[in-house]
């Protein structure tokens, strides 16, 4: 236990033994709010707690973030916040179908809940509509990726029977299959051959995963010059990217758009042009700040969240643009 914690617990329980609530228990009691990840390892994130730290700095909270990949560690982290008497928090869960254990945790602890980017999804296999969502529009991004994609192929002169799509799939969670089953649908619709474009399903959701998936796509279809690169994110494109590359292909006959815009940063900065054209970067900002600000707001003010939150900011960047903008949006 931390001292701070030590200190906040000791003034709560004299303040229980006595009844006598002074001002020194209550200056000690800065209200916490916690911040679950599925995976802290990867930039977006990193981005969103960088952000969520930023509003407990704003508004003297104090956040506990928390990285929770598997569902043991998930359950364990909300009991260990309801331990240090934290109001509530926000989650990206590791797994969607958790979702009815966390809310029935949440409720018995009296946390607070906002959840962000991958929504919850209930026994019946529906989206758990009540539970306050903060997430993008994953359809018209994917629509975006797909739509940017083919607009390259088209000024690099490439001839489309010669390009194969490698789609780089995550069907469990919702948000990846909109994302990448919207990507296709703009290129079936600008006239991409159906039968180019070919499934990798991943088994994780990080490079190796897409670098695996794509390594087997490749590995039958030697017949393509050029490859398209889909993925749900930065790192189910990046992974692709390195298995093209593997497969001996220029980055000149391989374009990949990823989804985020904060994990193709430093492939952005390589000296060497790779696959990787670009990326859709989204508002990881608005993510991280936003969701603890209804947490918080929740807390202080009993303003209840609404149950869904669109996000809808998407801008492209590239290797001439991307220093610029995320230097904007205070990531860089
Ligand atoms: C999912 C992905 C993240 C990010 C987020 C908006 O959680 O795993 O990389 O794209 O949606």
């Amino acid at each position: 236990m931390k001292r701070r914690d030590f200190v906040g617990l000791a003034a709560v329980s004299a303040v229980a033994l006595t009844g006598f609530a002074g001002t020194v228990a209550r200056a000690a009691d800065k209200i916490k709010i916690g911040f679950l990840v599925k995976q802290a390892e990867e930039p977006w994130f990193q981005t969103e707690w960088r952000f969520a730290e930023k509003a407990a700095q704003d508004h003297g909270f104090e956040l506990l973030k928390i990285a929770v990949p598997d569902g043991e560690r998930t359950l364990t982290a909300i009991d260990s916040l309801a331990a240090n008497g934290a109001a509530g928090f926000v989650i990206c869960t590791p797994d969607v179908r958790l979702g009815p254990s966390i809310v029935a945790k949440a409720k018995a602890n009296d946390l607070k809940l906002v959840t962000v980017d991958d929504r919850f999804v209930g026994p019946d296999g529906k989206f758990m509509e009540d539970v306050p969502y903060v997430g993008m529009d994953a359809h018209a991004v994917g629509q975006t990726q797909g739509k940017l994609l083919l607009e390259q192929a088209k000024a690099r002169g490439w001839n489309l029977a010669d390009t194969g799509a490698i789609v780089n799939s995550f069907e469990e969670l919702d948000t990846a299959h909109q994302r990448t089953s919207g990507s296709i649908e703009s290129l079936l619709a600008g006239g991409f051959p159906k039968e180019s474009i070919y499934n990798a399903p991943n088994r994780t959701t990080d490079i190796p995963g897409s670098f695996d998936a794509s390594n087997i796509v490749l590995t039958q279809h030697h017949d393509k010059k050029h490859f398209l690169v889909i993925g749900m994110n930065d790192n189910a494109v990046l992974g692709g990217i390195r298995a093209t590359e593997g497969a001996g292909l220029k980055p000149a006959d391989v374009i990949g758009i990823g989804i985020n815009g904060t994990d193709v940063i430093a492939e952005l900065e390589k000296k060497e042009v790779t696959g990787l054209y670009g990326s859709l970067l989204l508002s990881p900002n608005v993510h991280g700040y936003k969701t603890t600000m209804m947490v918080y707001d929740w807390q202080t003010k009993g303003t209840v969240p609404p149950k869904f939150t669109p996000i809808r900011d998407v801008t492209l960047i590239t290797r001439e643009n991307f220093k610029q903008k995320l230097t904007e949006m205070g990531m860089m």
